[in-house]
């Protein structure tokens, strides 16, 4: 008996290990183990598999652990799940609640999301995984066929996050929302936002909302009653005048009538002050922290711009006037001291033959992933690829920018590792770093060829003033310094930046990620301009502000921040106005720190990331009129 004991308590231990070690195998063999013992199947889930699950989740709270770690063990306690459920269900155990699952339409960021799905798993409840980029009818759909007891929706997008209210409200108006419960999660959620419209919680991670859905469930009604047909109807009757207080207005297109605005502004009035330097010298001289009238200043306006055109997405990504008109007549009418040549994250991806989709208000992004690694080969840049096509556009625009407006134009294309992860799938490839690395490796070396090619053809042609790189997965979040610069920063350190250097260009980085390894990304690749974001939330995880980073890396590189992007897409008055706080308070902070540190220009005001495409271009505006406004008095009284 007391052996029995033993050995039971003693596969627990194994199992839960199977788990942390993210061995599919050996949690799939110790799952028929323990069946064989005959140990309860729920127990092995519960303190086994679900327990190992929650010692890694611990882990990379406290940054012991990241997420390709995260998603491996999560793969083996499916591995395990996918022996013990059955049984378990056969034994007539704990009837199992069942979640709904996925990333809201329009969206494709899904690594979060996941990583709810094992928690809820781990939890115990039945997951209906629907994937990314879900549209919304289809949570609805899914919930009622399987008379759902929860529904988790993620969204990491301002510009889409407002698809949630839809799913709920549809759920109001078919008299069902009260038969589940509705969690919503993902960055830019808050608790005010979740209760706002009509969610029940809220919760930063994964950990979190496992806990607190396995209670939530506990509350309701016996599933029979929370579905009967009285209480659907009775579920219409009570949303009824909620929804109709809800007013119906037509969907206004927020960009265009914003860029008409300021386009006959323009007309009528002009720039509106006469500026001392141009905005080429004032850049140039910032970036070497030379004299400057006010500090330059380029909220990252890049698709949003085709609305002075006007220009679908699709057009701006794919024409090439129609993006030398946008960043042509963007830069003129808001004055902008420099424009990001910035499509989308998927033009390296695309030529390697990942197919792209293109909505209309939001960025495009891949779809229809290789599955094979083998089948990877370097395609040839030559007309007709995307990365071509992009290299030309980007010398028309150079070139138009520079003669008519003495603007800088900056050319932007995708790393190493990001033209993989868009190709195969982060996930996918987060994963395979760790059981497969050097295939994975051997992939970003064929990313790597490309991209390089791609560098040298922005130079060769000279279509661009400097170069931008998007190196998006230094992300102390997602992967540790040591993985990044194996998986990617090598690749950058010894194969691109040696092409900027024979062409004598300043190597400039992108990157929006919430806390990035900054040593490695600055000071090792010796990058002269870096435009970052700053996540206040973050700031635990190594999210760094201007005050952190100038006096640590202002002597050698110029930083370029950090108003949130997603404040842009607020243009009502009060939104204008917080955006207009908001860089008049970055521009007084940042001066000061600049002088402690024996700097007078070396920064330049921006957004950290791009303004979302489907936003108003008021805010663009405020940011750029304030600096104007109030730069050049207290760049004379601070610098002297
Ligand atoms: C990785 C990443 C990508 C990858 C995504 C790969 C993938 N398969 O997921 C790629 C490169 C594809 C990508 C693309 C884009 N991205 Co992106 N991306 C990120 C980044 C750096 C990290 C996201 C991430 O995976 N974090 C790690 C995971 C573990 O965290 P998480 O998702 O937040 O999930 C946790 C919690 O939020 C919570 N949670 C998640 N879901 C739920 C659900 C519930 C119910 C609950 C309770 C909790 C919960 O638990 C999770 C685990 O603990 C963020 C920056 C950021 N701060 O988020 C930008 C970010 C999300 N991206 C952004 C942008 C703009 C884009 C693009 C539009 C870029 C472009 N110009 O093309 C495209 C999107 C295209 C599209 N239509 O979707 C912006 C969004 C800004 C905005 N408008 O709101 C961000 C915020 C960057 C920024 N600073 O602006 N991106």
């Amino acid at each position: 008996m007391l052996e029995a004991f033993f050995m039971a308590a003693d596969i627990l231990n194994q199992l839960a290990e199977a788990v942390v070690d993210g061995d599919d195998d050996l949690a799939e063999e110790l799952a028929y183990k323990a069946l064989e013992e005959g140990v309860d199947p729920y127990d092995a889930i519960v303190n086994g598999l679900a327990r190992g699950m929650a010692i890694v989740s611990d882990q990379y709270e406290k940054g012991e652990a990241f997420v390709p770690h995260l998603l491996l063990a999560s793969g083996a306690m499916y591995a395990g799940m996918d022996i013990l459920s059955p049984e378990m269900i056969k034994e007539g155990e704990a009837m199992q609640a069942v979640g709904v699952i996925g990333t809201i339409e329009g969206d494709v960021h899904d690594i979060g999301k996941n990583l709810v799905k094992t928690m809820l798993s781990a939890g115990g409840f039945e997951m209906i995984d629907l994937g990314a980029d879900v549209p919304i009818e289809k949570f609805v759909e899914t919930a009622k066929e399987r008379k759902a007891d929860i529904i988790s929706m993620s969204a990491l997008m301002t510009t889409t996050m407002t698809n949630m209210e839809k799913v709920i409200e549809i759920l109001q108006e078919e008299g069902i929302r009260d038969s589940m419960k509705v969690m919503i999660g993902g960055a830019p959620v808050s608790e005010e936002y979740a209760s706002g419209i009509g969610a029940d919680s809220t919760h930063p991670d994964a950990m979190h909302a496992s806990a607190w859905a396995s209670e939530a469930v506990k509350e309701l009604e016996p599933k029979a009653a929370r579905w009967s047909e009285e209480k659907i109807n009775l579920g219409k009757i009570k949303y009824r005048e909620i929804l109709a207080k809800k007013t119906v207005s037509d969907k206004v297109d927020v960009g265009l009538e914003t860029a008409n605005k300021i386009k006959e502004e323009f007309e009528s009035i002009g720039v509106k002050s006469k500026e001392e330097m141009t905005h080429i010298d004032r850049t140039i001289s910032a970036m070497s922290d030379k004299k400057v009238d006010h500090l330059p200043v380029y909220p990252l306006a890049c698709g949003v711009l085709r609305k002075f055109v006007p220009v679908t997405y699709k057009e701006y990504a794919t024409n090439e006037d129609a993006f030398v008109q946008s960043a042509y007549l963007g830069s003129k009418y808001l004055d902008l001291d420099m424009f990001v040549g910035l499509i989308d994250l998927s033009a390296t991806s695309a030529d390697f033959g990942c197919k792209i989709k293109y909505p209309e208000d939001d960025t495009p992004s891949s779809e229809g992933h290789i599955k094979d690694y083998e089948k990877i080969e370097v395609p040839e840049l030559k007309e007709g690829t995307r990365g071509y096509e992009l290299v030309m556009a980007s010398k028309k625009a150079k070139e138009k920018l520079n003669k008519e407006l003495n603007t800088p134009f900056v050319g932007f294309h995708e790393g190493p590792l990001l033209t993989l992860t868009q190709l195969m799938g982060a996930d996918r490839v987060l994963m395979d770093m760790k059981t497969q690395p050097d295939v994975v490796l051997e992939a970003v070396q064929k990313c790597t060829d490309y991209v390089c090619q791609l560098s040298e053809l922005f130079f060769n042609e000279d279509a661009c003033d400097a170069l931008c790189i998007d190196n998006l997965w230094s992300n102390n979040v997602i992967m540790s310094e040591q993985d990044y610069w194996k998986f990617d920063g090598k690749f950058v350190y010894d194969q691109q930046i040696p092409i900027f250097k024979q062409y004598n260009q300043p190597y400039i980085i992108h990157n929006c990620a919430d806390a990035v390894h900054f040593e490695t990304q600055i000071r090792k690749f010796g990058t002269a301009l870096y435009s970052y974001a700053y996540y206040e939330k973050s700031r635990d995880k190594g999210s760094q502000n201007y005050a952190d980073l100038i006096p640590k890396y202002g002597d050698m590189c110029c930083m370029m921040g950090e108003v949130n992007p997603v404040e842009f897409m607020d243009g009502s008055a009060a939104g204008v106005q917080k955006v207009k706080d908001d860089t008049k308070n970055l521009l007084e902070n940042v001066l000061p720190v600049l002088k402690e540190n024996g700097l007078q220009s070396k920064y330049i005001l921006s957004s950290g990331c791009e303004i979302p495409p489907g936003g108003p271009l008021t805010t663009v505006q405020a940011m750029v009129n304030v600096v104007k406004e109030l730069g050049p008095e207290l760049q004379k009284n601070i610098m002297g």
